[in-house]
């Protein structure tokens, strides 16, 4: 029998410079590990993040090294088991007492010790765990080009501007990322604006309207076989009951007519979390008025079973990102990436804004034949691995 030998943690810097965990699980000899990202736009039904008040993880730390690995020592080398074990231990909805930061940090470092200790390549591990249907044979890349939002002071109010090539080819589809990137940086410059960088490398200009970015991106993308997509985080300016467009106040039915319109104008294909985390209704509205856009949740249902279960019971979206670190545990990142599937709705495997240089999010999405792969800019170290990792695995499998 394999069992756990030991569970230690430590702090390193994310992407933005802040503190994390990395995470190390011994099973059977063998050390499987796992840098843990951290959101800035964060959905209000994430679980919670455990991170001291000054920002550090001395918290979270001290929950691995007295509570976890204490109790989770000795047991079998199972991942359900881990995982409901870490669910129990921490015993709150939100995961509020150890942090969602550190079950995670456990949960995937176990599954690459687990893995390791099987003799297996970890995507054949995970394949163990759930049966997922595919929706692609190799995902497609969603590369956000242009921040805003909470990513990027002083850019457009919308948090990400994405091309989206379509081909089943990663190497293709990153060829064409390089070429838009740089036609774009010329085009903005060219404009009268040096572009500063967000949060996952994508330009930040400041804008007078929200279509311009789109339009550029449309402009320098021409002639490429690329859709369009845009995650508008609307929560992140959704405030008394209205959202506030660079100044302007705007109901959800002014938001709905503004995304038919850039559908018409500049051909936009993919919106994720075009209203605020509770408007199930208007994400309904606007996906039965406009069948050609599809609609992704990402705030709306944050990596979370029941809230897909909801969003697919209204026909709310087609698309939904999973991202580990909402949930807590990968045995509840399958389950979501499951219920999603089971009600006809595409996966979209995503990093967040604050990265590490962990690849796992590209293993997960080639594992299960995602329909998408969101990571970033690719000239960013962090956000390159995990489109790496995917293309290693297309080429070889
Ligand atoms: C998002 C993510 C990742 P954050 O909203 O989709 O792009 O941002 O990690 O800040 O939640
Ligand atoms: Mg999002």
């Amino acid at each position: 029998m394999t069992a756990i030998q030991d569970i230690r943690a430590e702090e390193i810097r994310d992407s933005r410079g802040k503190p994390t965990l990395r995470v190390v699980v011994v099973a059977d000899g063998q050390e499987g590990s796992f840098d843990v990202p951290s959101g800035a736009s964060t959905g209000e039904h994430e679980a919670h993040e455990l991170r001291d008040a000054s920002g550090g993880m001395s918290l979270a730390l001290r929950a691995i090294a007295e509570d976890i690995a204490p109790a989770l020592r000795g047991m079998e080398a199972d991942q359900r088991e881990l995982d409901a074990a870490l669910i129990t231990l921490d015993g709150t909805e939100a995961k509020s007492r150890l942090g969602g930061n550190t079950l995670i940090g456990v949960s995937i470092a176990a599954a690459r010790a687990f893995a390791r200790a099987a003799r297996a390549p970890l995507y054949e591990y995970l394949r163990s765990l759930a049966s997922i249907p595919p929706s692609r044979a190799a995902p497609l890349l969603f590369v956000n080009l242009i921040n805003g939002g909470k990513h990027a002071e002083g850019g457009s109010p919308f948090q990400e501007h994405q091309i989206i090539p379509d081909t089943d080819d990663v190497r293709e589809a990153l060829d064409i990322v390089g070429r838009v990137y740089e036609k774009l940086g010329a085009r903005i410059r060219a404009g009268g604006s040096e572009p500063g960088e967000g949060d996952e490398g994508g330009y930040v200009f400041p804008v007078k309207d929200v279509e311009t970015p789109f339009a550029l991106l449309a402009e320098t993308s021409s002639g490429e076989k690329v859709f369009l997509g845009a995650d508008i985080a609307a929560s992140s300016f959704y405030r008394d009951g209205a959202y506030d467009v660079l100044g302007q106040r705007k109901s959800a039915h002014d938001l709905l007519r503004m995304y038919r319109d850039f559908r018409a104008k500049v051909g936009l294909r993919f919106v994720e979390d075009p209203f605020s985390e509770e408007s199930f209704a208007d994400f309904s509205a606007l996906a039965s008025t406009e069948p050609d856009l599809t609609l992704i949740g990402d705030d709306l249902t944050t990596t979370d079973p029941e809230r897909i279960g909801k969003a697919a019971e209204v026909r709310a979206i087609r698309a939904v990102i999973i991202k580990p670190n909402q949930i807590g545990t990968l045995s509840e990142t399958l389950a979501a990436m499951k219920a999603a599937r089971d009600n006809g709705i595409d996966c979209i495997v995503s990093h967040r804004s604050g990265e590490t240089m962990d690849d796992f999010v590209g293993e997960l999405a080639f594992a299960f034949g995602a329909f998408g792969l969101k990571a970033g800019a690719p000239h960013r170290p962090e956000r390159r691995v995990k489109y790496e990792r995917l293309l290693a695995l297309t080429t070889a499998v």
